[in-house]
């Protein structure tokens, strides 16, 4: 019964259409899934604009954070818990002024007590520091490794060319 309760809630999802597909929508391999976005951890150490551009490369930011659970999700990525990472968030436009490069609002956030500091010589956000593993602003050209986000539903850019 069981089993014929799973056809037809199969049968139902196919046959939604377009909504059944978007429901079947996975991200790439190596990437993992959490809510309605793609992650992935780069292990080789970059600084914080390599990475970037790295993440880019694959289609992607550095990741960018909006919440809780998104956080704590990030931090399970990593491979230990004395990884430290680079995530998207800079000051580098404005000292002070933090933004996700991936466009998101820069609203949630973790610092660790004290943190930021150094406003002038530490403009890029790494997650991961000291025990609290909380967030910590740090110079950008410190070799890290990173994770990448990107939509679920994105799609390659149109080729203009
Ligand atoms: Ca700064
Ligand atoms: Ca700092």
């Amino acid at each position: 019964m069981a089993m014929l309760r799973g056809f037809l809630l199969l049968f139902i999802i196919f046959s939604m259409g377009n909504a059944g597909a978007d429901l079947a929508k996975t991200c790439p391999v190596g990437w993992t899934n959490f809510g309605f976005r793609c992650y992935k951890f780069i292990s080789q150490p970059a600084n914080w604009i390599t990475a970037e551009r790295n993440c880019q490369s694959l289609g992607a930011n550095l990741a960018s954070v909006r919440n809780k659970l998104e956080k704590n999700f990030l931090l399970s990525l990593l491979p230990s818990s004395s990884t430290r990472s680079w995530v998207g968030a800079h000051d580098g436009v404005q000292d002070g002024q933090w933004m996700w490069s991936d466009g998101t609002a820069f609203l949630y956030t973790n610092w660790c007590p004290g943190e930021p500091n150094n406003s002038q010589t530490e403009n890029c956000l790494e997650i991961n520091f000291s025990p609290n593993r909380c967030w910590n602003n740090a110079p950008c050209s410190i070799l890290k490794s990173s994770l990448c986000v990107k939509d679920l539903c994105s799609h390659p850019a149109p080729q203009l060319l």
